[in-house]
Order: structure tokens, then C-alpha cells, then sequence
């Protein structure tokens, strides 16, 4: 057997010979992303392959975790560059000599494109396949629509491409993404031995091209074509990448596969030189810098294998299951044993009513939940590596709790607190080891909800940073690093805006306006609505809470007010801001609301006015946007990008329009800077231009110069 040394057709893809069997591999971490040099590398392998009589087959591997995670998503926006993805596709696929995709870990988008242009694709254990490019807000776009209906069938082709998410190798072989599972963990003897068994069988080249959809299909084909596009605008709203989608894949059915290939690389090409694709590239990298850190950059995380959870309500509960999910042990700690066993039962309801939907087996619940353990005395938190506290929002009641835990953890415990918006600096004094005190901002439901909010007060230990965001990567959470304000970055953020909005109310809005103008900019729910699901008593106490130090400048609007003194807090009292008759969830207009804000007004002398759902738009967004510069300028964010990931991840930014500072970016820093001017003259206390807006503009300088390494 002639086995040569490896050849490098790139310095990223190598060559090599197993007998007949040439093996291709690409080594280009740390996902092996289809840049340049590697599409080069492997248009000369296959070359080579095809000029080489002694080579009988050919193997593609990824070297290191993934196959191949697609296309190298920072090439896109920049000129591309030759040979195109499409074309090393069609040069893989008209090999002469059988080439095999030998796929462990991720397969995704032009790699799982790359695997369908090759003749037979074999699966490893933890294998992953996806056509993710919609979440990028672009279409497969080297073949990927056109050949894997021809494998699938169109309706699953469609539904992995309109949904984007990655299936198993088990779930790949029964749709015929894939041809052969393997048990092994080794994918080049695994490979070799497959391709071995296609030499001696004398298995042909199958390109997939040459595949067609059965006539007995095409009725049910076109069915799910149909389907799909009357769920456009329920599913994807606001996303311009599905509908191309869906065009592409009848191309299927309906032309010729070149004609096809060009259909979706017209299609590829709208979709690349759209805002969408700008702001989901954004976010895909903008949540992976958010977890850069200087402080995860300097120490290592504390080890963390049991945890505690002070209080057992709403946070409490849900950040033990979030704890519980990722096979963490909790201890909860209660006020006393009524309360401990409330916190237990909201924590078994979650599961479950997850049992009840299908969503987990019951045995895996009670895995989970054996992992659990509670106690009133705080001694049973003696071994607790991490803590975190969700009590009430009361300082003087988190001081004590603090003060416990400081008796009873161990040296080198990490102390939290999942305030929303107290001073952890005050907190971290009240204990003899503030360097170990951070704060854990977690989002309600925490176990649902991605976003962790990392408040780093000022004498907080590098390690305990880290320990935070090494938790939010086990939790698979989004961490963001926010310091010490009132409210942190989102929740101060919020009130913002949120005052922004009440403003719009009184001067003519109705609450009903503003929301459906904020649902219909991509936001799941307006900022009324969302009062209502989270409590508007909640709002009432905060306010109360400022009434002291409020800046007598500011215009205050007492609506809010007004309903929660009749008891309206929302959902949970059945009216708010909307009626909720008979319990439902789906709030409906409620004219004694409207009868209160005429009443308020003429109460403020204010003549109500009309505004467009573009004015509400630009009052509600700049507010936002200069917020969130604010923000950025004091050092509370560390760049535009965190204020992104936290307004994307905690408070329903649509991700297609990339977070409010890129949102700024491309509407333009002096589009905002005008309006804010403008909305000055009517209010000049509270619309102050924020410096770092009034900077960018002067200098001709985005938010996003800001975001670049060494700026933050
Ligand atoms: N291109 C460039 N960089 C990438 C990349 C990619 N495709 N995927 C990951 N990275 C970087 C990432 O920014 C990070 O960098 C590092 O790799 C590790 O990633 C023509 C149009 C593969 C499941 O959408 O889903 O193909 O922060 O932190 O949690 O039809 O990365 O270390 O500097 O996420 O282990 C389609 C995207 C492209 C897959 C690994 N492909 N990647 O997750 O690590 S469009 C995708 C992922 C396309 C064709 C089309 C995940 C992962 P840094 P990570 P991970
Ligand atoms: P909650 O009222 O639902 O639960 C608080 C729990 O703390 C109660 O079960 C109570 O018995 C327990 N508790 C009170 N004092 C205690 C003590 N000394 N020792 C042990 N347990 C004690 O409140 P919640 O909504 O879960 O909020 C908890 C914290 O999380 C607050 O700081 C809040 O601001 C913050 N938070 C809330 C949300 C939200 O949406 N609810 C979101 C993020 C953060």
C-alpha cells in the first residue's frame, strides 16, 4: 500500500494518499470556515485527484471539532473573491473518482453544501447538519438549495432552511442527508473504511445533481411550497431571506438545475446587499465579543460545581432550573418552610408542565430535579461554590442576606445578587470579602430567557468575573458586562425609552398606538403590553422608590400611577393597560384606559396631538439609541456592541435590525442627533444630546468605530 506524506494544495487544506484513497483535509480553525484559501485548497485537491490514476476515491475532513461551519462569514460585504463556494461545489460533484464527506461535528451551511455536492456523506456521532444562512439573513448559496431537495425532498429541505436549525446524524440518515452511520470516533479510519468498501463494491460517482423529485412528490411538494409561503408573514415577518428561499427550492420542480444554480445565486446576491444581512452578521459576532472581557482575558474562573439560590419566587426558581439544566447542583435557601416548599413547587412546575408538552421525558425530570435540595438555615450553603441571591428588591433585606452569606460560605464562594437595580457596590461593603460580590442580572423566565447581565462593581476580583461569564457559557446564556448604575445597562435603558413613550402618551398618543408602531418595527410586544406581563406594581414601586430624587425638571406623567392605584397591575389582576378577560394573555383595548389618559392630560393642561407611527417610531428609538451611547460613554457598557446584545437578548430587539446601535449606524448618527434636536426644542431636559452621539457625528464616526478591539 503506497501511503505518500501529506501535500499541501494550500497552506489550509492538505493532500494526502491512503493507498487508493485520496485524503483531503482542512485545517483552518477553529470552524474551518470556507475562506478563500481553503475554497483554493480544495478546487486543487480535487484536480489533483482527477489526474492521478492511481486514486480511486476521495475523502473530505475537517481536522479539529467541526467538518466544515460554512462559509467564512467575515469574507461576506467584502469583494468576493474566486473560485465561488457554488463552483468548488460543482468541481467536487463532477469529480470522476467517488468523493465521501466524512462528517463529525458541524456540517453547516456551505460546508453541509460542500458535503452534498460529494458523492456519499458519512456521519459520526454528534455529527450536526444545518443551512443556518437564514439566521444571516441570506440563503444557501452554493448549490445547497437546489441539491438538497433532490436528497430530502422539498419539504424538508425547506423546513432546514427556513428554520436554520441543526439536526443529528440519526435524524440526517433517515432524510438522506446522509448515506452511512458510523459508531467510531475516529472519522479518517472511519472514512477510509467506507471508501475502501465503495473501491471494492465499484460504487459510481452519484452526482447529486442528477437526482430528481419523484412525479408522485411533486403534488406534496408543491403543497409545502404553498404552505410555506402563506406562513411568511406569520413566521417571518419582517425577514426578507425566506421568501428567496422558498422561490429557490421551487426552482426545483420547475427548472433545470443550472438554470436553478442561477436562480438562487440572483437570490444570494439580494439577500447579501440588504440591512438584514449587515445586522444578523452583526449580531452572530457581536454576542461573541460581548463574552470578551478584560477580566476573563486576565484570570481564570473559580471552579463552580455546587451552587446556591437565595429565595425561591420568580428569579429564584427559574435560575435554579437554568441550574439544574446544564446538571448543576442547587441548594435553595428560603425564609422559612412554607416559602422553601413554594420555591420547590415552582420549580417542579416548570418540568413538569415541560413533561406535560413532550418537551422532556419524565426520568430526565427527575434527574433534574434530584439535583435540587432546599433548607431555611443558610448553613446549608456552608459548600456552595456560588451563590446567588434573589430576594425581595429591598436593600436592607438583601443586606442581611448578604451578611449571612457571608458567616456561613466558604473562603472563595462566589457571592451574587440578581438585583434589577440596586447598588452591588453598597452590597459588596456590607460583607468582609467584597472582592468575591458581583452581580448576576438574570431576565424573567430565567430559565428561558438568554441574556445575563455580568455587574461588575468596583472591588470585584478578576476571577470572579470570569467565574460569572464561564457560568453564563455552561447556563448557555448571552453575557453581557454592564457596571454599577441604576439599572445596569438594559434596565436603565428601558427606563428611557419608557419614558419616551409615556411622554408620546400625553401628548396624544394612545397606549394602543404606541405598541402596535413598536410590534410592527419587529419588537415580539410594545412597551404597555410588556407593563402588563411583568406587573405594573413593580414600575410603581421603582417610581416610588425615585419620587424622592426625581429631577423636578423632568416632566413627570402620572397615568401609570393611576391604574395601578385602582389595583390594575395587569395580567396578573386580569386588566391593565389591556383588558385580560377570563385569564387570557391576549390583552384587548380598554376604553376606561383611554378615559383616564384624556383625564390625565386635561389634568396637565395638554392638548393631545396626532402623531404618525414613523413620529412615535423616532421619539421611542432615539431615546433608546442616546441612551444607550450614554451608557456606553460612562463606561457602563464597554462598547456599542453590549448595548446590542443585551437589547437584542433581554428586550426583544429584532435581531434582523441588529441592536440599537447598529440600528443608529445605518439610519445615520446625524439622522438621530437632528431628530433628538428636534424633539429638544419642545423638551430640552429631557432630550440631551448624549456627548458620545454629538462626538461621533462631529468626528464623522459610527458606533461601530467603537466596537473595534482597543476602542472599548
Ligand atoms: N465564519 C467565520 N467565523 C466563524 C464562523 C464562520 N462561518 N463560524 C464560527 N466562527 C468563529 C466565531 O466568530 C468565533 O470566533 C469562533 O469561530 C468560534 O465560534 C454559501 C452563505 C460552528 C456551531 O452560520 O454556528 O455558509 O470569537 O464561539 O460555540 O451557503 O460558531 O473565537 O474570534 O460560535 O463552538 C453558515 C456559524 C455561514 C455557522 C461553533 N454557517 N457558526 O460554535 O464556537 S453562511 C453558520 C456557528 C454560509 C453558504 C452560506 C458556531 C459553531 P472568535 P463559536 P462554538
Ligand atoms: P419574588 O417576590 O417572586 O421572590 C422573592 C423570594 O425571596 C420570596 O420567595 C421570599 O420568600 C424570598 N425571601 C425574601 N427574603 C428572604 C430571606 N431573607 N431569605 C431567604 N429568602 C427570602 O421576587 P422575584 O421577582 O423573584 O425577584 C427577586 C429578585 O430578582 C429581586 O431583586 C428582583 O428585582 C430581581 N429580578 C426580578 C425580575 C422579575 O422579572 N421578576 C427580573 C430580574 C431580576
Amino acid at each position: 500500500m503506497t501511503t505518500s506524506p501529506q501535500r499541501p494544495t494550500s497552506d489550509v487544506v492538505t493532500s494526502r494518499r491512503e493507498g487508493p484513497v485520496w485524503v483531503v483535509t482542512i485545517h483552518y480553525p477553529p470552524v474551518n470556515a470556507l475562506g478563500v484559501d481553503v475554497r483554493r485548497g480544495l478546487l486543487a485537491a480535487i484536480e489533483a485527484a482527477d489526474h492521478d490514476a492511481g486514486i480511486q476515491a476521495v475523502l473530505l475532513l475537517g481536522a479539529g471539532r467541526h467538518f466544515i461551519a460554512g462559509a467564512d462569514i467575515r469574507e461576506f460585504g467584502q469583494p468576493p473573491q474566486a473560485p465561488l463556494l457554488a463552483d468548488v461545489c460543482n468541481r467536487i460533484e463532477a469529480c470522476t473518482k467517488p468523493v465521501v464527506a466524512v462528517i463529525h461535528g458541524s456540517a453547516l451551511g456551505g460546508g453541509l453544501e460542500v458535503a452534498l455536492a460529494a458523492h456519499y456523506r458519512l456521519a459520526l456521532p454528534g455529527a450536526q447538519f444545518a443551512l443556518p444562512e437564514v439566521t444571516l439573513g441570506l440563503l444557501p448559496g452554493a448549490g445547497g438549495t437546489q441539491r438538497a431537495p433532490r436528497l430530502t425532498g422539498v419539504e424538508a429541505a425547506l423546513n432546514l432552511m427556513l428554520d436554520g436549525k441543526p439536526i443529528g446524524a440519526t435524524k440526517a440518515l433517515a432524510l438522506q442527508l446522509a448515506d452511512r452511520l458510523d459508531s467510531g470516533v475516529d472519522p479518517v479510519a472511519a472514512g477510509l473504511a467506507y471508501a475502501r468498501e465503495l473501491i471494492v463494491s465499484r460504487a459510481p460517482v452519484r452526482p447529486t445533481r442528477d437526482r430528481q423529485i419523484a412525479a408522485t412528490d411533486v403534488p406534496a411538494a408543491r403543497q409545502a411550497l404553498d404552505a410555506a409561503r402563506a406562513a411568511l408573514g406569520r413566521q417571518y415577518r419582517g425577514l426578507f431571506s425566506p421568501a428567496r428561499i422558498i422561490d429557490a427550492v421551487q426552482a426545483v420542480l420547475d427548472l433545470p438545475f443550472d438554470d436553478g444554480l442561477r436562480l438562487e445565486r440572483d437570490a444570494f446576491l439580494q439577500c447579501l446587499d440588504t440591512p438584514q444581512r449587515q445586522a444578523l452578521i452583526h449580531a452572530f459576532f457581536a454576542e461573541r465579543e460581548a463574552a470578551k472581557v478584560p477580566e476573563a482575558g486576565r484570570a481564570q474562573p473559580r471552579t463552580v460545581n455546587h451552587a446556591g439560590i437565595v429565595g425561591g419566587g420568580t428569579m429564584g426558581a427559574g435560575i435554579a432550573v437554568a441550574m439544574l439544566d446544564a446538571g448543576l447542583p442547587v441548594m435553595m435557601v428560603e425564609r422559612d418552610a412554607p416559602s422553601l416548599a413554594r420555591g420547590q413547587a415552582n420549580v417542579a412546575k416548570v418540568y413538569d408542565s415541560q413533561v406535560k408538552r413532550g418537551r422532556l421525558d419524565a426520568a430526565e425530570r427527575d434527574r433534574r430535579l434530584s439535583l435540587w435540595s432546599g433548607a431555611t438555615d443558610y448553613q446549608a450553603l456552608a459548600d456552595a461554590d456560588l451563590v446567588v441571591e434573589a430576594v425581595f428588591e429591598d436593600m436592607a433585606v438583601k443586606a442581611a442576606v448578604f451578611a449571612e452569606l457571608d458567616r456561613v460560605c466558604k473562603p472563595g464562594a462566589v457571592l451574587a445578587s440578581n438585583t434589577s437595580y440596586l447598588d452591588i457596590d453598597r452590597l459588596a461593603a456590607q460583607v468582609s470579602r467584597p472582592q468575591d460580590v458581583i452581580g448576576l442580572h438574570f431576565f424573567s423566565p430565567a430559565n428561558v430567557m438568554k441574556l445575563l447581565e455580568i455587574v461588575v462593581p468596583d472591588q470585584v476580583a478578576d476571577e470572579v468575573v470570569s467565574t460569572g461569564f464561564a457560568l453564563a457559557r455552561r447556563l448557555k446564556k448571552i453575557a453581557v458586562r454592564a457596571g454599577v448604575c441604576d439599572g445596569f445597562i438594559g434596565n436603565r435603558m428601558m427606563a428611557v425609552y419608557r419614558q419616551a413613550a409615556d411622554y408620546l402618551l400625553a401628548d396624544g398618543a394612545s397606549p394602543y398606538q404606541i405598541d402596535q408602531a413598536v410590534r410592527h418595527f419587529g419588537f415580539p410586544m410594545g412597551p404597555y403590553q410588556i407593563m402588563d406581563l411583568a406587573g405594573g406594581d413593580i414600575g410603581w414601586a421603582t417610581r416610588k422608590r425615585r419620587a424622592a430624587t426625581r429631577d423636578p425638571n423632568l416632566r413627570y406623567v402620572p397615568i401609570a400611577d393611576r391604574l395601578c392605584e385602582r389595583g390594575w397591575f395587569g395580567q396578573k389582576t386580569g386588566r391593565g393597560w389591556y383588558l385580560y378577560p377570563d385569564g387570557s394573555r391576549s390583552g384587548q383595548e380598554d376604553p376606561e384606559v383611554l378615559a383616564i389618559v384624556d383625564q390625565e392630560r386635561r389634568k396637565l393642561g395638554l392638548t393631545p396631538r396626532l402623531f404618525t407611527e414613523e413620529d412615535i417610531l423616532r421619539r421611542y428609538l432615539a431615546a433608546m439609541i442616546n441612551e444607550g451611547a450614554n451608557v456606553v460613554r460612562q463606561g457602563i457598557a464597554l462598547r456599542p456592541l453590549d448595548v446590542d446584545v443585551t437589547m437584542l437578548y433581554g428586550y426583544g430587539f429584532p435581531r434582523y435590525r441588529g441592536g440599537p446601535m447598529h440600528y443608529a449606524d445605518q439610519v445615520g448618527l446625524d439622522v438621530i442627533l437632528a431628530d433628538i434636536h428636534a424633539f429638544a426644542a419642545q423638551d430640552p431636559h429631557f432630550w440631551q444630546p448624549s456627548p458620545l452621539l454629538v462626538e461621533q457625528v462631529e468626528r464623522g464616526g459610527s458606533f461601530n468605530d467603537l466596537n473595534r478591539p482597543g476602542q472599548g
